[in-house]
Formats: C-alpha cells, structure tokens, sequence
C-alpha cells in the first residue's frame, strides 16, 4: 500500500506513534510519505520506502495566523496525485481531520477517491478539541472520516460521551518495539549516578501541566524520606523552570534530583531505572510509561484516562488517585523494596509485551484495507 502519514514531527507522544508506525509499514514493504512541517525526530536515516513530504508555509503581511491547515491539505492533495496513495493516515484530530477532510473532497473533483483514517490521541480529545472554539470543526471532520481509532478504550468512550460521533471509534492501542526498548547493560551509568547504590527513579515528559510533574517531585521526595533514592526527569516542556524551583527548595534537593533535557537514547536511562512515576491529570495511554516497562521498569501511575489499561495494580505496579501523593509514595515504596522489586521488574516487561509492535502492526495493516475496500465501493 501507499500510505501517507500526516502528524505532529516533534517529541509529543502522537508524532512518535506515527513516525515509529510509518518506520514498521516501511519495514514490511508499504510505501509510506510522511506530510508535516518538519522532519518528524524519529525519521532521521535512510529507508527506500519512507519519505518525507514538508509542508510550505508562506509567511504574508496579512496574515497574522499563517494558514497551516489550507497549506497541509494542498500539500496532502499534491503527495496523493504525484505518489499515487492508496489512504491518509491523520494522527491527531486537530487540525489533521479537518485538513484531510478538504484534501479528499478536493481530490474526489479530480476523479481521485483516497480515504482517510483519523487517529485520536489524547488532548486532540480531553483538552484541546473539546474546547468551544474548535469543537464543531472537530466533531465534523472526525465524522468524515473513513475510519476512526483511538489509542485507548477510555478514549474512545471519552470521545462518544463528549461529542456527537455517528460512527464506529475502533480501539488499537500504543504498542512498543521491543528489539529497541529492552534493558541494557548500562551498570557504568547505574554506577555514575547511584554512587551508592540508590534506587533510581525516573520520569520522561514534555513537562505540560497536565503530566502534574510537581507531584513526581513530591512523590520523590516522600520515598526519599524513607531510602536512599535518586530522582532523573527527562524532557523539557513549560513547566520545567518551575519544577526545578520546587526542586530546589525541597528538602530533597542537591544531587537528588537530576533534569536530563530531551534524550534521544531514553532506553539507556530506562535500562538503569527501577521506578517509573506518571502522575498526570489525563493521560489517553501513556506511551512514556510503556518505554519504561519494555525496559524492565514497574510503574506508579495515577488512574487517569487509559492508564488502567496500560499498568495493572500490584503487578506491574500500582494505580493511586491524581494528585494523592502520599498513596503514590507509599505504593512506590512497596515497589522499591528488595524483596519485591525483581518480581515487579519481571511483570512489567509481560504486560508490555502485549503491546508488541508486531501484534499491533497487524491491526492497523488490516484496517487500512477495510478502509480502502469499504470506500471503492461506496465510490462507485
Ligand atoms: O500529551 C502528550 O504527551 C502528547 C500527546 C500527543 O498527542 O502528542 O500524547 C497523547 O498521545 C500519546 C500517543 O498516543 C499517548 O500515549 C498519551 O497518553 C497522550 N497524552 C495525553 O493524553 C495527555
């Protein structure tokens, strides 16, 4: 198949999913053209099938909003006629529905009948399109899609409970690809940072106030209290300069508490962690968490939106209420304790083998041909 891939190309957690989703297709023979505004983080070598198609904005002294959308669809309409694509692919509703949405009725004047698929992520959801300002555009173009997925259960229940969606959401979660994230050796850079054998714990975030990473802090510095610990934040985002503050003024402060920036290798990071905090307010899936547990590390997560689905309660670590940070410290330190810390290692790893790429690509494979099919014959 010949599949273009619209997304976001930066660190946040949907941009990864289509970009490692696109790297997979390509792998097992499609031809995938990537359509956004810069080379997505992960695209960053060669492979036959994979290309990269940017999208020209053309600054204007009119506009003070350059037209992002209108120069998106041009360029969708543009790749499907010069590539010959058989489906869109559009992760994040916002604007990608609606952009895709125009490309499709634009090609559909040129005798050209190319579907598209949306995949709902999260905040295009939780925050960002259920806010007034876009909701009619977003209910519209998610309804016009061809096909709809979310990355969670949760997710697909928030969509139907909040807009008015007339057609089918079919779940296909986040998956992860184990021959990448899987625990390394990496005891020189265990040794580096735990100089005497701390435990170690570990948050990756783009640090958005919905993640809720003062409470990580927090939470550290509760289990701090108790053992020796060490603290590494991985990532950058708007709430980082607060965060090292409140880092700062805590009693845990000093060498405890470590901000690494954004990391390209985090499995290396993940491979010496032995506790992964995700705090977050609303958390669709929680694709970082998942990293973690391929890479051996239980996890303390709160029990916002899909989290429940992705970390199950006392095996591959514990769900606490958002923002009880006592609880979360107190089910941290049952995790950290010697005695059960290789058990909880071990589950970590099983339940995130069930979101193995390998099963997962299958569903995505089998969803764009229903797609395909289901649409020639509505178009003839
Ligand atoms: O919030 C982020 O971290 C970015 C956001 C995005 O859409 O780029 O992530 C969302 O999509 C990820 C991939 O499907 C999910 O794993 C995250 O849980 C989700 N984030 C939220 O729902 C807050």
């Amino acid at each position: 198949m010949k599949i273009g891939i619209v997304c976001y190309p930066t660190y946040g957690g949907s941009g990864v999913v289509a970009t490692e989703l696109g790297k997979a297709l390509a792998q097992e023979g499609h031809e995938v053209h990537f359509i956004t505004y810069s080379q997505p983080t992960r695209l960053n070598f060669f492979n036959e099938n994979l290309f990269y198609h940017e999208v020209d904005i053309k600054p204007y002294p009119l506009f003070q909003y350059p037209p992002y959308e209108i120069a998106l669809a041009s360029k969708m309409v543009d790749v499907a006629k010069h590539e010959g694509l058989d489906i869109f692919h559009v992760h994040y509703a916002v604007p990608h529905a609606s952009a895709a949405y125009m490309a499709r009725e634009i090609l559909k004047t040129e005798g050209l009948h190319i579907p598209f698929i949306t995949t709902l992520h999260g905040t295009d959801i939780t925050i960002v399109g259920k806010d007034a300002s876009l909701e009619p555009v977003v209910t519209f173009s998610i309804n016009q899609s061809n096909g709809i997925t979310s990355v969670s259960d949760d997710l697909r229940q928030d969509t139907l409970d909040h807009f008015n969606i007339q057609k089918e959401i079919k779940v296909i979660p986040n998956f992860i690809d184990l021959k990448r994230f899987k625990k390394q050796k990496k005891d020189h850079f265990k040794k580096a940072i735990c100089q005497n054998d701390e435990k170690l714990i570990v948050h990756t975030s783009n640090f958005r106030k919905v993640k809720r990473v003062d409470d990580v802090v927090k939470v550290f510095c509760k289990i701090r209290e108790k053992i020796p610990a060490k603290l590494l934040l991985v990532g950058d985002g708007p709430e980082r300069s607060h965060i090292e503050s409140l880092a700062r003024e805590s009693v845990c402060q000093g060498d405890d508490v470590r901000f690494l920036g954004k990391l390209e290798a985090v499995e290396e990071v993940l491979s010496v962690s032995d506790l992964f905090l995700m705090t977050s307010e609303k958390e669709s899936f929680g694709l970082a968490a998942l990293e973690a547990m391929a890479c051996e590390v239980p996890l303390i997560s709160t029990n916002a939106g899909g989290l429940p689905e992705l970390n199950k309660n006392g095996d591959s670590g514990y769900i606490c209420d958002v923002g009880d940070v006592d609880a979360m410290a107190e089910a941290a330190l049952k995790v950290l304790a010697d005695e059960n810390l290789p058990g909880f290692k071990k589950r970590a790893l099983a339940r995130a083998k069930l979101f193995d790429i390998e099963k997962i690509l299958p569903e995505y494979e089998n969803f764009y041909v229903q797609i395909i099919e289901e649409f020639k014959e509505l178009s003839h």
